[in-house]
């Protein structure tokens, strides 16, 4: 198939074009290393080096025989994306272009701005040239198990029978985000909505959990050709962060209660089943949800997963708790369904400790450039708008 990545630079969009590729398609990708720019402004920079974009197209030609088509541009920008899609006429577009971090869009007015500009529009967009481009393209779009937040019911993927005053209907199951990150990917799922049933595109949107890890078979032992590890407190995720803080003797650090609970998936779990979503497009005006995570964990289990791991590699790794920064439930039900991914055949990883090994065999021979950018893994955003650092918890 012809696939176009958006976000193509990013954590999950290189390592999904080499799979792409490595499994025989032709793909292009578009970027406009805003992410490299967003963890430069939180004082911080990928754990694990990765090349200028010129070198990764090399290194990817050398690996894979191929070419990947690169397009550097603004994805909200209509005519730029029109003129790509109609040069590379994708039968998909893996849609992962937009700002990912909760905190960083809770930093103040400007980049919750920012980031409902740059994913509700860039999303916008899309929808618009594919329909006057690709109007037979499929669209995977990458939403958040975060649109759903934490209510305290089962979670289904996507669609519920609401049975209202003797009626019944097939419906969005209700959203409710805890950042205008997630609140973000609310108004996309519900403009892509939209497009399918007005215009008769399709699409699979894409609730993934929390994604950890730094690995995927194709990268593993080609350091030309890794991907970034994001550990300061807006880009990088729970597990990632508290690997990078395992590795230079900094306490890991649950907020609050840290019975939190989430989906998470390995980082090849994700490629897995992106790649399963595309290789599988619906029906035209198709509008379909997957849940994409592989189990649900608390943030503690984990901080204490990553803490035996670590002391087994050799480290001596502590956990100190600290003031929750951001404003979510601490202690609640979670019980999302993720059955649609399994049935098209995604074999989850399981090896949690496996792949948590991994990282720390990745990350330890980088730990100066985590130990030189460390002040930037301190929480100190706060969803009431303030900058302080939270405090330490007794645990
Ligand atoms: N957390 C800690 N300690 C930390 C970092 C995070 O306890 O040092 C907690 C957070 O309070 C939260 C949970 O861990 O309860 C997850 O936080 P996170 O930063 O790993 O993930 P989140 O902000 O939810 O966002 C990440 C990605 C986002 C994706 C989302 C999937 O950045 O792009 O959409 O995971 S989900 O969480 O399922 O919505």
């Amino acid at each position: 198939m012809r696939i176009l990545i958006t976000g193509v630079d990013g954590y999950l969009g290189w390592p999904l074009a080499i799979h792409l590729a490595a499994r025989g398609h032709e793909v292009a990708g578009i970027d406009n290393y805003a992410r490299r720019g967003w963890v430069g402004e939180m004082g911080s920079q990928s754990a694990i080096p990765i090349a200028p974009m010129a070198a990764r197209l090399h290194a990817y030609r050398e690996h894979l025989g191929q070419n990947l088509r690169f397009y550097k541009g603004d994805l909200a920008d209509y005519n730029f994306v029109l003129n790509a899609y109609r040069s590379f006429r994708p039968e998909a577009i893996v849609y992962l272009g937009e700002m990912p971090s909760a905190p960083y869009s809770m930093l103040d007015v400007h980049t919750a701005l920012y980031t409902q500009q740059n994913n509700v529009l860039g999303t916008l967009v899309t929808l618009h040239a594919m329909r006057d481009a690709v109007p037979d393209a499929h669209l995977v779009k990458l939403g958040t198990m975060g649109e759903y937040g934490t209510p305290g019911v089962d979670i289904p993927e996507g669609w519920f029978e609401l049975d209202y005053r003797g009626r019944k209907e097939r419906m969005l199951f209700p959203r409710r985000a805890g950042s205008w990150y997630h609140q973000s990917k609310v108004h996309d799922s519900h403009n892509v909505e939209m497009a399918c049933r007005l215009w008769g595109l399709r699409s699979t949107d894409i609730m993934q959990g929390v994604v950890y890890g730094t690995a995927i078979d194709e990268i593993e032992g080609r350091p030309e050709l890794a991907t970034r590890f994001d550990f300061d407190q807006a880009f990088g995720t729970a597990i990632n962060r508290f690997c990078a803080q395992a590795v230079i003797g900094l306490p890991l650090t649950p907020y609050g209660k840290g019975q939190q609970r989430r989906g998470f998936l390995a980082l090849r779990d994700s490629i897995q089943c992106l790649t399963l979503a595309t290789e599988s497009p619906p029906e035209s005006s198709d509008y379909r949800v997957f849940n994409q995570f592989e189990e649900v964990y608390s943030v503690m289990e984990l901080a204490e997963r990553v803490q035996r791991i670590g002391n087994e590699s050799g480290l001596d790794v502590k956990i100190h708790p600290v003031e929750n920064p951001r404003t979510e439930a601490e202690v609640h039900y979670y019980n999302p369904d993720h059955q649609q991914l399994l049935d098209l055949g995604y074999e989850p990883t399981h090896d949690m400790d496996a792949e948590l090994r991994k990282v720390f065999r990745d990350l330890l021979p980088h730990r100066d450039r985590i130990e030189e950018r460390k002040e930037s893994q301190f929480p100190d955003i706060r969803w009431d708008g303030s900058r302080r650092p939270s405090e330490l918890l007794g645990r």
